[in-house]
């Protein structure tokens, strides 16, 4: 699958069209931007669909034109691309590696390039370390410092990737050995299956009467950078994406077994153990065992927790963070899943930083299932994103009145925006046209430095406004770029609770906010929660179910998610 790969490029050709900005320049870079997205988004390769017809069909992609679907033809029949080349020789910088610190534009990047050498990390570490930026114009003391913690972060997060590019892969994986029919059957193991937000490593567990063939598969799959070590049952590749895949070839009679040790995780494992210990058994990845040595259960995963007088217990609570007492006491909760969904409170479309209209945005989300959104586009503050002004939002809305009488019974659009909170908590709209609305989140975009006692205090007034629905991916972080701002969530989720406002968990791979520690956290509180794509493209409300998978590892079910009611019931939620 070269989605990323591709979509790596075009980010990369706007960054570097973005360095010397005019009028014509910004058109592109924004161009550029949204197809990258939309690639990103995209789960199925974007190979498949040129081979299915051609460019044409890469250019019904939403955001994508016939220039760039020109490139995407170019890299796919020649695995090269002219016109980022040409770029590239003018800007031999590793911006992939730069642009993810916090702080760093394309613009201070190309700066850091001219004036100290710098091409990518290791350039940059040294001239940090040297104090060589902070004298730069433009750069400061403050910005070397947040360049430093910026890239301390991402160290520690080296080497794991995204749960959105990890499981797609993995997928990918799956189905292509199933249709080579060298395995008989194939799932995707550890952290991946358990939808862990970041994945060390992929895991595969297959069946197969040709072990060897499925191995020779595996090893030859066009994803596959380098083959790290191979034997009959267990075959390691390093993959293009940035991680290694196990493939575990099984038999048959222990794959139940082996499902229940290699989906992990280790400290769940090792919770089973104790209990099939207590009871006289032993319990390894081939079966659960009685002391004589017969076999009680292996071939299914269900019977192993059976067996030990547990309930099943879904992979995403697999953390030994209570759930084998639960599953003792059969008290295993029925966790929201991603059918559940009836909505999705939080979206974009191009009046701000979005790629579609918002007909667009409401027919994708029929397609996905859905009976209603809400449209949330930005606010004036935000200008990066084209934020609306009130009287913007007034036409706006009416477009949208237009559109939900054409649709009658059938689909609903909600007005609403994502409304930005301030520096001091005062929300940035009206409250004229914050009242004329059917649902807002709201968000911080700005200021994350803020000290807790300040940041705490900014959110809580914007909860208590009165006017806000849902809390907009409520701590800010950005796995592996930036860290959640401080914020006493216990506050926060307080305040939610007294004031009706839902907190969000934002579906987007790189946020996922609240993650699973938070939710069980705030889930003490009565409050409900809102699973939401804050999709800029029609093919994001794909990602749902990264946060439908957040909100599984953090325990809830569908009687704690907002957009889970049907729109009458949740209309009369929102009512102001
Ligand atoms: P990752 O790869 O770091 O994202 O996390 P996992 O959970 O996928 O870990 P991984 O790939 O090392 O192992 C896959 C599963 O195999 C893990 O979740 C549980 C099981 N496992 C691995 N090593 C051990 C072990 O030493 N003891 C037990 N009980 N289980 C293990
Ligand atoms: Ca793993
Ligand atoms: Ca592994
Ligand atoms: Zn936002």
């Amino acid at each position: 699958m070269q989605n990323r790969v591709i979509a790596e490029m075009l980010d990369e050709i706007a960054d570097m069209l973005s360095v010397d900005e005019t009028a014509t320049s910004r058109f592109e870079v924004r161009a550029y931007k949204n197809a990258a997205l939309t690639l990103l988004s995209l789960q199925q390769p974007i190979e498949e669909v040129y081979k299915g017809g051609g460019a044409k069909a890469v250019m019904k992609l939403p955001g994508i034109g016939a220039g760039i679907a020109g490139k995407i033809e170019e890299f796919i029949k020649t695995g090269r691309m002219k016109k980022y080349e040409e770029l590239k020789l003018r800007y031999p910088i590793n911006f992939r590696e730069l642009l993810t610190l916090e702080g760093m534009g394309a613009k201070k990047a190309v700066m850091l390039y001219r004036k100290l050498g710098v091409k990518g990390l290791a350039d940059l570490k040294s001239a940090v370390e040297a104090h060589k930026v902070s004298s730069l114009e433009g750069f400061g003391e403050r910005s070397e410092e947040m360049l430093r913690r910026s890239m301390q972060l991402l160290e520690s997060s080296k080497g794991r990737i995204l749960l959105g590019d990890a499981l797609p892969e993995a997928e990918s994986i799956v189905r292509l050995l199933l249709s080579a029919k060298v395995v008989d059957k194939a799932v995707i193991a550890g952290s991946t299956r358990r939808m862990k937000e970041t994945v060390g490593d992929i895991d595969i567990l297959a069946i197969s009467r040709t072990a060897g063939k499925a191995m020779e598969a595996f090893t030859s799959l066009g994803d596959v950078e380098s083959v790290v070590s191979r034997g009959p049952t267990r075959t390691t590749v390093a993959l293009r994406i940035g991680v290694t895949c196990d493939l575990r070839v099984l038999p048959p009679e222990s794959f139940g077994a082996a499902q229940q040790y290699f989906i992990g995780s280790k400290q769940h494992n090792i919770g089973l153990r104790k209990i099939a210990i207590r009871r006289g058994y032993k319990l390894n990845e081939y079966g659960l065992y009685a002391r004589s040595g017969k076999i009680i259960a292996s071939e299914d995963e269900r019977e192993i927790y059976e067996r030990l007088g547990m309930q099943y217990v879904p992979p995403e609570m697999r953390e030994a963070r209570g759930e084998i007492g639960l599953s003792l006491l059969h008290k295993i909760p029925e966790l929201v899943e991603l059918g559940d969904l009836k909505g999705d409170l939080h979206t974009h479309t191009r009046e701000t930083d979005g790629t579609s209209t918002i007909e667009e945005m409401a027919e994708a989300a029929a397609g996905a299932g859905l009976a209603y959104i809400a449209a949330t586009n930005h606010t004036k503050s935000l200008r990066v994103a084209k934020g609306m002004n009130d009287a913007q939002f007034a036409a706006f809305n009416n477009k949208v009145d237009r559109l939900n009488s054409s649709f009658g019974e059938k689909f609903r659009v909600l007005k609403g925006a994502e409304v930005d909170i301030l520096k001091d908590g005062r929300l940035d709209l009206s409250s004229t046209t914050l009242g004329a609305m059917d649902c807002i989140v709201g968000s911080v975009h700005t200021f994350f430095k803020m000290g807790r006692e300040e940041m705490t205090e900014r959110v809580v007034r914007a909860v208590g406004s009165g006017m806000v629905d849902v809390l907009g991916h409520p701590t800010g972080r950005l796995i592996g770029e930036r860290e959640p701002y401080h914020v006493d969530l216990d506050a926060v989720a307080q305040a939610c609770e007294d004031n009706n406002v839902a907190l969000e968990i934002n579906s987007w791979p790189n946020r996922l906010d609240l993650n699973d520690t938070n939710i069980l956290l705030a889930s003490k509180y009565k409050v409900m929660f809102s699973i939401d794509s804050d999709a800029h493209s029609t093919t994001h409300y794909q990602m749902l179910r990264y946060g439908v998978g957040t909100a599984r590892r953090g325990w809830l079910t569908k009687e704690r998610v907002l957009n889970a009611l049907p729109l009458k019931a949740l209309e009369k939620r929102l009512k102001r």
